[in-house]
Order: structure tokens, then sequence, then C-alpha cells
């Protein structure tokens, strides 16, 4: 006979086991698979210098913003350290993170001592770091961030797929951005690579159309992407006349269904809103649900992965995932990775989605802060899932551990996969 759970306290023990020990599938990093050399970043400079806490460090110090980026990666983290860890306390999300990541590796937090971090990581390899990296933060697989647009990713593709593809716990993405909003420039990338594609974007032009098509399969298949993925402005409206939608509509949904996967929309930033600052220039604003609404209605063949950066839009984005089965809902993105806002959201979510949906990603850009991400989103998701199960547990309806494990599976892990292996 399976156990029955029958009291609180055993109730609370097996949802913070199985949140804890459960293995993750991140569906969103920046991260990158060793073979791809040094752009897959990793070590406490790195942790220092990630762009969350240059927008803080920014905001304390008087050293111009030239004068910080003129100083190398290790000054960088010198200039952070200082000032936020050591000047004031170190109780922002991002702070807070990158002493859980140090102290989960098993060095001495208290010690302050920032010298004595880089000697550790002096002593680690790489290899045996990943594998560490992912045993501690006990996630199996990440998918990448994948940029045919970025010149030196593209070289690495075109020179050595193979081994690119090799490490069994790196997924890939498609990312799509500069084609979406740059098509002046990145159309002569698209005709170097010898897609004929015309200088501006038009939908009756049908070799354009078709060859900006080939290109997205082309890349899809090379990279054996899970999805193609794009982030989008708070005005984002769809249908528009504009050529981003035409873009959609005539070629990256097109691709997809070719391709048979997802298309992944991160929709509500407004880039380089202070362009001093480089990626943390980036702000949030409040979106149109109306946009995603008509885009799923309109391609009930397609599958769409939605995240969301606004606070305001969350409540009407999952009374729209109700509606849409083609719509799965995702993460808590980037601004929204702080544990008051993962927790409301989260349980927003448990309410009107039971367990269909994806509670949280990464967005990890230095692989050890897959530990400290992980860790704090899965002590909230603990929180959320164990007041659902105890408001459950009082209706008098009695469950299994195994039932609950299930459905931390779900959640953490196979509801991408069974999205993406849907079509
Ligand atoms: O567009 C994205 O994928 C964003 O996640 C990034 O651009 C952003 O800089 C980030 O790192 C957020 O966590
Ligand atoms: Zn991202």
């Amino acid at each position: 006979m399976p156990e029955v759970i029958a009291d609180k306290e055993r109730l609370k023990q097996v949802v913070s086991r199985a949140v804890d020990q459960t293995p993750v599938t991140d569906i969103h990093t920046h991260l990158y698979a060793p073979a791809f050399g040094d752009l897959g970043l990793w070590g406490v400079d790195h942790l220092l210098s990630y762009h969350y806490l240059i927008a803080e460090t920014m905001r304390q110090t008087s050293l111009s913003y030239e004068d910080f980026w003129s100083l190398d990666r290790r000054g960088m983290a010198d200039h952070v350290w200082k000032t936020l860890f050591i000047d004031r306390s170190p109780y922002s999300e991002a702070c807070r993170g990158v002493l859980t990541t140090l102290g989960r590796l098993g060095m001495d937090v208290a010690s302050r001592d920032l010298s004595a971090y880089r000697k550790w990581y002096d002593g680690q390899t790489y290899l045996d770091f990943v594998d560490r990296v992912f045993s501690i933060a006990k996630v199996k697989a990440v998918v990448m961030t994948n940029d045919p647009f970025d010149p030196k990713e593209r070289e690495l593709w075109l020179r050595k797929e193979e081994s690119l593809l090799q490490d069994r716990r790196f997924y890939t993405s498609l990312r799509i951005d500069p084609l979406l909003y740059d098509w002046e420039n990145q159309s002569r990338v698209l005709r170097e690579m010898g897609y004929e594609v015309g200088a501006a974007f038009s939908p009756e032009d049908r070799r354009t159309r078709e060859e900006t098509i080939r290109f997205l399969v082309d890349w899809g298949r090379r990279m054996k992407a899970l999805y193609l993925a794009a982030s989008f402005p708070p005005d984002f409206d769809y249908p528009a006349d504009s050529t981003l939608s035409a873009l959609l509509d005539h070629c990256v949904l097109e691709a997809c269904g070719r391709l048979n996967i997802p298309f992944a929309m991160m929709i509500g930033v407004k880039r380089r809103v202070n362009p001093s600052l480089g990626l943390a220039g980036d702000r949030v604003g409040r979106a149109k649900v109306e946009a995603v609404e008509r885009i799923c209605a309109r391609h009930p063949q397609r599958r769409f992965l939605v995240t969301m950066l606004a606070r305001e839009n969350q409540h009407e984005l999952i009374v729209l995932a109700r509606k849409f089965r083609n719509l799965m809902v995702f993460g808590c993105w980037w601004f929204l990775n702080n544990p008051s806002l993962v927790e409301e959201i989260t349980a927003m979510r448990c309410e009107m989605l039971g367990t269909a949906f994806i509670p949280q990603h990464s967005d990890a850009r230095v692989l050890d802060q897959l530990i400290y991400k992980w860790d704090h989103s899965r002590r909230v998701i603990a929180r959320v899932l164990h007041a659902q199960y105890e408001a459950l547990h009082d209706t008098g309806w009695r469950m299994t551990p195994h039932e609950i494990e299930r459905d931390v599976r779900n959640l953490l892990d196979q509801n991408f996969w069974t999205f993406v292996k849907r079509g």
C-alpha cells in the first residue's frame, strides 16, 4: 500500500523534499556548453560583474560610467564588491545570490575575503566545475540562447556544429531579435550567408519571404533548436502594420511550423533606456496581453511559450492561458525574479492554472548563478506549493508522496518537454 500523507508535518516534509530534490530543466538561460569556449562565463569576477549588480553599483558610486567600463573584469568586480558588499550590506536579491553561490560551493562568506574566493576558483578546471554546478543546483538540463547574428557564435556553428551539440545537458534555442528589429543590417548578413533576401522586408516579395523561412529552418535544424525565441518591447502589438508583425506571420511562425517547435515570446522590455549602463540599461514596461491573445487565436496550430516582464501583466496573462492551450506561461523573468514577486506570481498561477505552467527559469548568464537562482526559487516554490497542498488537505483530500513528486516533476521539468514535443 502506498503511503497516504496523514498529517501536516509530514505533508510539509514531502513537499519541501520534492521541490528541493527534483532535477530541473532550466528553459531559458544565457549559458553556453563548454565547447563554446570563452563565450561561457564562470567565476567570482563574472558573478560580481553581473549586469544586475552593475545597475545597483552605479547608483552608489561616484565613478563615471566611462571610468567603470574602462576597468578590466577584475577591477569591475573589486569595485562592485567594495561598493555593495563592504561599504553597505548586501541584502539585495542579486547580492545575496553571490553569497548563496559562494557558500553552496563551500566558501566561507563570513570571511569577506575576495582574494580567498579567487584563489578557490583558480584551483578549479572548467569541465569539473560544470559538473559540480549542475550537481549542486540539481539542474539536469539548460536551454541556451543561441544567436546566429552574433558573428562569434555564428562562426563557431559554421566551423564545429557537431562538437557544440555534444554535451547533452545543454540544449539550444534559436534567438532572432536582431532579425526582427534590425532588418536593414541583418538582411545584409543573410545575403552574405547566401540567402537571397531584399533590403526591405515585404510579405508580398515571395523570394524574400521564402528565403527568410529557409534561413530560419536551416539554422533551427543546424542548432537542433527546441524553440525559436525573441523579446518584445512593451508597445508590441499584433497584428499590426509593421515589419515585425509581417515577419512573425509570414516567416517566423511558418518556420516554427516547418520545424515543429514552439515560439518563445519574452514581452515587456524597453531596451537601452540608459545606454551608458550597457546590458544593465533596460527597463520594464506594461505590455498588451491582447497582442498575445490575438497571436494565439490566429495561429491555433502554433505553440507559444510566453513570459511577461511587468508585474501588472501577470494576472491577465494567466487568465489568457486558461483560454488557449497553445499558450504556456513560463518563468518570473528578470526584475520579477525576486522572492516577494515569485511568491505572488507562483501562487496566482497555482490557483488558476493548477499544475499547467512552468514556474521558473534562471536566465543565468554566469554558470555559477544556476546555484543561487535555483536555490532561491525552489525555496519560494516550496512555500507556495506547501500552502496549496495544505489547503487541499484541509478539504479532507489525502495525497501520497508519489502524487506530490509527480506534480513537482511536471512543474520543474516535464511540462516544458511535453509542450515542446506536443506538435
Ligand atoms: O532578453 C533576454 O533574454 C533577457 O533575459 C536579457 O536580455 C537580460 O539582459 C537578462 O539577463 C535578464 O535576466
Ligand atoms: Zn534572457
